[in-house]
């Protein structure tokens, strides 16, 4: 016979750190609402530097174009439609609006600046 004591000593001695959470302390009612749409046309400003009507091209300075995360800067647009490149003289100011078309940055909305 066999007297097995097992001092079997488990000490647990988890003192978790108490973290007292104040919840009740949120402004619920300050929340901004910011319409971004992305489709919505956002007319950006530009002016004509130089018109390519052989390549379909226009170069103009231009502000920030937020849908191409874009600074403003000076450069060369492809356009959609040819014809509008008759509507652009040097000098012009313009109000526009750029996209990928194919990897190409294309000039898909244009009108005269008043
Ligand atoms: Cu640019």
């Amino acid at each position: 016979m066999k007297a097995l004591i097992t001092a079997t000593l488990v000490g647990i001695a988890s003192l978790g750190a108490v973290s007292v959470q104040a919840a009740g302390d949120h402004a619920g009612h300050d929340m901004e609402m910011q319409a971004t749409t992305a489709t919505e046309t956002q007319l950006v400003n530009g002016q004509v530097r130089k018109v390519d009507k052989a390549a379909g091209k226009v170069t103009l300075a231009h502000g920030p174009l937020a849908n191409l995360n874009m600074p403003a800067m000076t450069m060369v647009f492809r356009v959609k439609d040819a014809a509008w490149l008759d509507r652009m003289k040097v000098g012009d100011k313009i109000r526009f609006m750029a996209e990928q078309v194919n990897g190409v940055i294309t000039v898909v909305h244009f009108e005269p600046a008043k």
